[in-house]
């Protein structure tokens, strides 16, 4: 047996929560060999502490092997402390009426806190990945707080979109998910995302020669795709949870599989045309010691397009959080 990794959950007693942390502690993100002690970290809060409380009950009662010790505060300094993995999913969410902007700033404010807190806490080479929303620019927010933890160890999740398009795409298809390849999300995790069909294959075929209708790739799909997740809202009367937890075990178990090819959102080099300085979803292929981007990919004059418009708003998110950015 491995020694055991330590992985941090902020949100730990909310709905994504409560999906996540039965697979981490299951064995299914780090694999059947790896053990691992679970930090569970909620906002100072009776009924979130109590909630949490109720979890650890719940996870003390699957008597999981693998789950060797747990932690439940509301201390970011107690909870990163030593951490090999931040799965940062709290937020705020977005208030009725409330601007974009004002929830930019306040959860701007949690990734400033948290991110100076894993650069001080945290083990060396611990990674990261931001769920909570808006994520690309939670996670530019926090890796710029950090100067021991370098920016390549963060990245935020885009992979609920890749699964969602390759599962569109398979349906109108009429395959399998696992006959759908090579489709990748570039750009924001928000409705201007593109799902970047003109690379995907459905049987080692090009996806648009096999679906045929350039109509529908361009529209319906993106679009499908771009809002799913209010979809899901308006038919289940809250927001993904389950699939927003099995994203983030592929994220994190794909993040750890050298070789493998998938979409995250890093820290833009300027690839594809995006901002240098924003967080985009992107292709990457996994390493032995981290990620690099699956760059000269083809685009065509609609790509290109939808690229810069999801760059154009994650441009416009950056300035609205400039104050923020250490
Ligand atoms: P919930 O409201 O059910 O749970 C969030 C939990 O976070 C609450 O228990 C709250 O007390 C806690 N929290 C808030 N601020 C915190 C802080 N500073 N430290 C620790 N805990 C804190 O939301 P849930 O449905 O679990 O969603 C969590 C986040 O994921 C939201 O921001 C949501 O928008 C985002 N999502 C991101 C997705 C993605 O693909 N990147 C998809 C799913 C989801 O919408």
């Amino acid at each position: 047996m491995n020694a055991p990794l330590r992985v941090a959950v902020t949100g730990a007693a909310g709905q994504i929560g409560y999906a996540l942390l039965f697979r981490i502690a299951s064995g299914q993100m780090f694999g059947p060999d790896q053990p691992v002690i679970l930090q569970m970290i909620e906002i100072p809060v009776d009924k979130a502490l109590q909630a949490l409380k109720g979890v650890a009950m719940e996870l003390d009662d699957c008597a999981f092997p693998l789950l060797q010790g747990m932690v439940l505060t509301s201390d970011p300094t107690e909870g990163f402390k030593d951490v090999d993995w931040a799965l940062l999913v709290g937020s705020k969410p977005r208030g009725p009426g409330m601007e974009r902007a004002d929830l930019l700033k306040d959860n701007g404010k949690i990734f400033v806190g948290q991110g100076k807190a894993i650069d001080d806490h945290a083990a060396d080479g611990c990674r990261v990945a931001v769920v909570g929303n808006p994520a690309n620019t939670n996670a530019m927010i926090g890796a710029s707080q950090c100067r021991r933890i370098p920016a390549t160890n963060w990245s935020a999740m885009v992979r609920l979109d890749q699964n969602r398009a390759q599962s569109q795409l398979a349906n109108k298809a009429g395959v399998q998910t696992s006959d759908v390849e090579d489709i990748y999300i570039f750009g924001n995790h928000s409705p201007t995302m593109f799902p970047a069909f003109h690379l995907a294959k459905i049987n080692n075929k090009p996806a648009p020669d096999v679906i045929g209708d350039k109509a529908y790739l361009e529209g319906e799909f993106c679009e499908t795709v771009g809002k799913r997740g209010a979809a899901i809202i308006a038919a289940r009367g809250a927001s993904s949870a389950a699939s927003a937890a099995n994203a983030l075990v592929d994220h994190v178990r794909d993040l750890c599989t050298p070789g493998k090819i998938h979409s995250v959102a890093v820290k833009s080099e300027g690839q594809y045309g995006f901002h240098p300085d924003v967080w985009a979803g992107l292709p990457v292929r996994t390493t032995a010691d981290g990620y690099e981007v699956v760059e000269d990919l083809s685009m065509d004059a609609f790509a290109t397009a939808k690229i810069k418009a999801t760059n154009d708003e994650l441009v416009s998110e950056r300035e609205t959080v400039a104050e923020m950015l250490d």
